[in-house]
C-alpha cells in the first residue's frame, strides 16, 4: 500500500506537488488497482490447470466461474468470454442488432466501439442528471426506422429506469441488451442486475471489483440465445468440423476464470472495503463547497467500486481539470471517467460533429466527474491523505487557479 508522507502537510499552495513541494504519497494510488483474492487458492488452482494440461476450450474452471456468476446475477445461463468488449460483441451479433442502436455517450468508449466495429451507428442518447444513466424520456425521439436496440449502460453500478426502457423496447419491438459492466452484485428493485432485458453484460477486467484479469461475460435467461452465444464464441463450431454460424475466438482461459473463481470467494470482502471506503470518503469530503459525492442508494445492492466527486467549479475556483493534474502530482491518479464523452472521441466526433448540442446533460456531468481511489489498495489513512489533500487544493481555490495559470 502506498505510504503516505506524514511530514507532507499542506500549508501553503507552494507546498503542493504541483508547485513544487513533496508529494503526499511515495507511490502512485491507482483507480482501478485490482483486487486479489487468497493467492494459495489460487496457486492451487493453477498448479492443478498446469497438472491437467487443461488451458482453454471449455475446461472445469470456466464452467464454475460461469455457474457462480450465474447464480450471484440469478440468471438461468452464463456465457464467460475474454472480456466485456468482445461479449458485447457477440451480445449485439447474437440479437440480430443491425441499422441503429441507442447508446449513451457518458459511458466507457468499448460501449459504442462494441457496435460501430459491427457496422451499426450508435445514436447518443442523454443521461439523467441525478442518475448518469440513459434518460428513457429522451429514448423515443431518436428511434427511426433503422433502429433495433437499446443499449443502455447501468453508470457505475447504478440501475437505470429498467421498467421504462423495457416498456419502450417491448411496444417498439426493440432488442434490449443491458452493458452492466460496472454492476456485477447489484440490484435494482426485486432482481439483481443481470437478469433484464434480452441480456447483459459483465466485465470481468483487472480493474473491476471482482476481476479475472482479463475477463466478461454474457448472462440471459434467455436459452437459445445463450446457446448461439456459446457457439459465436467459439468460431462458431457446434461440432468438430461444422460451423453453425459466423464465429470468432471469444473464449475465456481457464487461468483466468481460476483467478475470477477465487476473488469471488472474497466478493463480500471487497464490497464491504469498498463500502467503508466510500462512507470515509463522505464523512471526510462532506461540506466542502462545490463538491459533492455521487450517492448510493441503500434499496439497492452495490459493489461501492467506484466513488466519483462532482466540482462545480463556480464554487471551487478550481477546475475540475486543475484538480486532477494537482491530484495527480501527489501521485493520487485520480481519473476523469468518462471525459470527453463517446460523442467528443473519434469516430463519433467525425461521425457527428454537433451531437454535443443533443447531449448537453453528458457535456455537463462529463467535465465535472472525478474519479477516486479505492478497493483493497486504499486504507482509511491513505484517503484521509487523499481527503486533505483535496480540501487543502479547494479552501485555497483561488489561489490554486491563479498560480495554476500563471505556471502555463
Ligand atoms: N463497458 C463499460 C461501461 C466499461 O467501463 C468497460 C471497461 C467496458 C464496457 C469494457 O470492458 P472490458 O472489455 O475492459 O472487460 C479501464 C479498464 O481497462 C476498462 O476495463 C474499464 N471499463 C475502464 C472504466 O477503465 P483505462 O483505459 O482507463 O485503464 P488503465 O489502463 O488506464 O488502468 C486504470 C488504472 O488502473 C491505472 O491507473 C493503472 C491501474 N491498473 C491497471 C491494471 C490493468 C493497475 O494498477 N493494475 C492493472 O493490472 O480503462
Amino acid at each position: 500500500m502506498s505510504a503516505v508522507k506524514q511530514d507532507q502537510i499542506k500549508s501553503t499552495v507552494s507546498d503542493l506537488a504541483y508547485f513544487g513541494g513533496e508529494a503526499a504519497f511515495d507511490e502512485p494510488l491507482h483507480v482501478g488497482r485490482p483486487n486479489i483474492g487468497n493467492r494459495q487458492v489460487f496457486e492451487g488452482r493453477l498448479a492443478d490447470i498446469l497438472d491437467r494440461h487443461w488451458l482453454t476450450n471449455g475446461g472445469r474452471y470456466v464452467t464454475d466461474f460461469e455457474k457462480r456468476i450465474a447464480e450471484i446475477a440469478g440468471v438461468e445461463h452464463c456465457v464467460a468470454m475474454c472480456n466485456a468488449t468482445v461479449a458485447l460483441e457477440i451480445a449485439i451479433r447474437a440479437l440480430g442488432l443491425t441499422g441503429e442502436v441507442i447508446v449513451p455517450s457518458f459511458t466507457f468508449i468499448a460501449t459504442a466501439h462494441a457496435l460501430k466495429w459491427q457496422g451499426i451507428t450508435p445514436v447518443f442518447c442523454d443521461i439523467d442528471r441525478s442518475t448518469y444513466n440513459v434518460d428513457p424520456t429522451l429514448v423515443e425521439q431518436l428511434i427511426t426506422p433503422r433502429t433495433t436496440g437499446l443499449l443502455p449502460v447501468h453508470v457505475f453500478g447504478r440501475g437505470c429506469d429498467v421498467e421504462a426502457l423495457q416498456e419502450i423496447a417491448t411496444r417498439r419491438g426493440l432488442k434490449l441488451l443491458f452493458d452492466s459492466a460496472h454492476a456485477f452484485g447489484c440490484s435494482y428493485g426485486d432482481g439483481m442486475i443481470g437478469g433484464f432485458g434480452d441480456a447483459e453484460v459483465f466485465s470481468f477486467h483487472a480493474t473491476k471489483f471482482i476481476n479475472s484479469m482479463e475477463g466478461g461475460a454474457v448472462v440471459t435467461n434467455d436459452t437459445q440465445l445463450a446457446a448461439r452465444m456459446r457457439l459465436m464464441k467459439n468460431f462458431g463450431f457446434s461440432n468438430y468440423d461444422q460451423t453453425d454460424y459466423i464465429g470468432t475466438n471469444g473464449k475465456l482461459n481457464e487461468v483466468s476464470a481460476a483467478f475470477g473463481l477465487t476473488n469471488l470467494e472474497s466478493m463480500q470482502d471487497f464490497i464491504d472495503i469498498n463500502f467503508r471506503n466510500y462512507q470515509q470518503y463522505r464523512a471526510e469530503l462532506a461540506n466542502i463547497d462545490g463538491l459533492s459525492l455521487i450517492s448510493y442508494d441503500t434499496e439497492n445492492k452495490c459493489n461501492y467500486q467506484y466513488i466519483i466527486l462532482e466540482v462545480d467549479e463556480e464554487k471551487t475556483r478550481v477546475t475540475r481539470d486543475q484538480l486532477v493534474e494537482l491530484l495527480h502530482a501527489e501521485k493520487v491518479l485520480a481519473r476523469r471517467y468518462f471525459y470527453p464523452g463517446c460523442h467528443s472521441m473519434e469516430p463519433y466526433r467525425s461521425d457527428d460533429p454537433n451531437a454535443g448540442s443533443r447531449l448537453p446533460v453528458t457535456e455537463d456531468v462529463a467535465g465535472r466527474v472525478v474519479a477516486l481511489p479505492t478497493g483493497t489498495a486504499v486504507g482509511p489513512e491513505q484517503i484521509s491523505a487523499i481527503c486533505e489533500v483535496v480540501r487543502f487544493i479547494v479552501s485555497n481555490g483561488s489561489e490554486v487557479n491563479e498560480r495554476f495559470s500563471a505556471n502555463k
